[in-house]
């Protein structure tokens, strides 16, 4: 693919010209640049703002039926699913993700869209008619208005698609800015958007950095609710400009997430699913299971198990079929994960794999690394790697495992593998995360929300509650008939 070059889109158009830089983009895996992006400027999202402004007071979108924006949405997921292979060598490019779990991002994708199209059909709200005879009251639900989207570069696509549909389909209209790593797929969902029928100014983008477009975006007097996913401590700035505003935010951050393997284990599944935990999209996952605490009775074989077949994970080209870990996003992310494996090694955790970069790779490769003897008080057990980095740590009773794994500042998913219901559902009720999944991982459904609790954040995405998060309640109380007043005299 040639150099792909974007402009910002705003009102439908795209905006360029005098004052704004280039961000170019350099594949993480060949070191090649790929795109160029606008580097946008606080006039670009003043623009941007006054467009999803101007589409939500006076434009059709909001006052479409749902049906109408459920059609519209519906042809956007279809867009998607013709351009996905296009698509998917974007993201391939720019992320640097093995190109089977970007395939498994655009069809995510076009899956969230079309489950989005469903609810733009069934926004409601209630009706009491248990207050008397004489009084009725409706709760309506409207949607909250312009929205800013904030979105990180590990998913580029599917995040987008996590909220820009629940958005839209909740008739809101919305200011993107995604990753300055990864913009491309953004501007090309945009322009599906338009083809999709999209009026101009409901759907904006804004490329640029975190520091001016992203800062001024979240903190913008003109925007009604935050959507942010990213680091926990870009997050704790973006709720601090947006309650500076008084707006309502939604941040999904950082995670330490557990797979806890019991002696009952269906112990094939539990061994793939500690590596599909850990290895998936490079480690470079918020739900990653980063941690792996396993029942000391079967430690020593599931170890071995897990190194064994670790030891076949590919690293390399992100295009070829094969790949299992592609590059990781850019060279002072490698640094920083390469100083976490530093830290396990001198703190004394046990290296039993990987730990370098991958051998016959030019780009920012690591080979899958796993470190056994974990304690709670090493780096690597409380620090968010977003690598290809597995803590081991071996555990008795299901009281120290459920201890262990929710010894962490951050609460997004946790995995439980164990063929006892009552060790499932006991341990899974006692962990202190948004989000438990049982003898499967790093899997989901659009219509499960996703959310944390503590240092990964707060607020609903995806699902029925992640839609409502773009809707707000109006009550309205209607009184019939003779009324008692209130002031007799
Ligand atoms: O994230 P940032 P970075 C974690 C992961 C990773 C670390 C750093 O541990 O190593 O974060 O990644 C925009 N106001 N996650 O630096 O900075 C930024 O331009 C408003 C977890 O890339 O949080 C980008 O669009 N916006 C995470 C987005 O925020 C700002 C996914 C995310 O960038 C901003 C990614 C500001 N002041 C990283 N500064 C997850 N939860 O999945 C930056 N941004």
């Amino acid at each position: 693919m040639p150099v792909r070059t974007y402009t910002q889109f705003i009102g439908g158009q795209p905006v360029d010209g005098p004052g704004r830089g280039t961000i170019e983009r350099r594949s993480p895996s060949s070191g090649l640049p790929v795109a160029r992006y606008c580097e946008g400027t606080t006039d670009d999202v003043d623009l941007a703002v006054d467009a999803a402004r101007a589409a939500f007071e006076e434009g059709p979108w909001p006052r479409l039926s749902g049906m109408e924006r459920a059609v519209i949405l519906n042809r956007l997921a279809g867009l998607i699913h013709d351009n996905r292979d296009r698509l998917v060598q974007i993201e391939v490019e720019e992320a640097g993700k093995p190109i089977r779990f970007a395939r498994g991002d655009l069809d995510g994708a076009v899956g969230l869209t079309r489950y989005a199209a469903s609810l733009a059909m069934q926004m409601s709200g209630s009706t009491y008619t248990n207050l008397g005879p004489d009084r009725t009251a409706l709760l309506t639900r409207e949607p909250i208005g312009v929205v800013a989207l904030v979105t990180p570069w590990n998913f580029p696509a599917l995040i987008v698609a996590q909220k820009m549909p629940f958005a839209l389909a909740a008739g809101c209209t919305v200011v993107l800015k995604p990753s300055e790593f990864t913009s491309g797929t953004a501007f090309e969902i945009a322009e599906l958007a338009t083809q999709a029928g999209i009026p101009a100014g409901v759907f904006n983008v804004v490329s640029g950095y975190g520091a001016t477009v992203g800062d001024h975006l979240t903190s913008h007097p003109g925007v009604d609710f935050v959507s942010f996913t990213g680091s926990t401590r870009t997050g704790r700035q973006v709720v601090g400009n947006t309650a500076r505003n008084l707006v309502k935010s939604s941040v999904e951050l950082g995670g330490k997430s557990a797979s806890i393997v019991f002696s009952d284990a269906d112990l094939d599944a539990a061994v793939d699913g500690a590596l599909t935990g850990v290895f998936f999209n490079n480690g470079e996952c918020c739900i990653s299971g980063s941690r792996l605490f396993v029942q000391s009775s079967i430690a020593d074989e599931f170890v071995a198990r897990v190194v064994d077949r670790s030891r076949r994970i590919v690293v390399g080209d992100p295009f070829d079929e094969a790949t299992d870990i592609g590059a990781l996003i850019d060279e002072r992310h490698l640094d920083r994960v390469m100083g976490f494996v530093r830290s396990g090694v001198d703190e004394g955790a046990q290296l039993l794999l990987g730990g370098r970069l991958a051998a016959g790779t030019a780009g920012h490769f690591l080979e899958a690394t796993i470190f056994d003897r974990v304690d709670p008080k090493m780096t690597i057990f409380r620090e968010e790697i977003f690598g290809p980095v597995l803590s081991i740590t071996r555990f008795d009773t299901v009281e120290d495992a459920v201890r262990l794994a929710n010894d962490t500042t951050y609460g997004l998913s946790n995995y439980v593998w164990s063929k006892n219901i009552d060790t499932v559902l006991t341990v899974s009720r006692r962990l202190k995360s948004g989000w438990v999944q049982a003898n499967t991982a790093i899997d989901g459904a659009p219509q499960l929300p996703l959310t944390g609790v503590k240092g990964s954040g707060f607020g609903y995405e995806m699902g029925q509650a992640g839609f409502e998060e773009f809707t707000q309640l109006k009550t309205l109380l209607i009184h019939t008939g003779p009324r008692v007043p209130v002031f007799r005299n």
